[in-house]
């Protein structure tokens, strides 16, 4: 299952469940967004783009944390 079938309730849940591990509950630090990737969208990790390249695109205000509201530039690449 590694194409994008989740609602916009279980992508929530899932960015809630990975955001809680530390700091800020309502971010992912790059630890947790490598948790959330390694578990749910593997194949992101498999072609030329790195951990660190993939956190960097994402967040966009450069904060070092991705917020839900970025966490969607992850969920338009999945689904394209
Ligand atoms: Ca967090
Ligand atoms: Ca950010």
């Amino acid at each position: 299952m590694s194409e994008l079938k989740k609602s916009p309730e279980e992508l929530k849940k899932m960015f809630e469940k990975y955001a809680a591990k530390e700091g800020d509950p309502d971010q992912l630090c790059k630890d947790e967004l490598k948790l959330l990737i390694k578990a749910e969208f593997p194949h992101l990790l498999k072609g030329p783009t790195s951990l660190d390249d993939l956190f960097k695109e994402l967040d966009k205000n450069g904060d070092g944390e991705v917020s839900f509201e970025e966490f969607q530039i992850l969920i338009k690449k999945i689904s394209q």
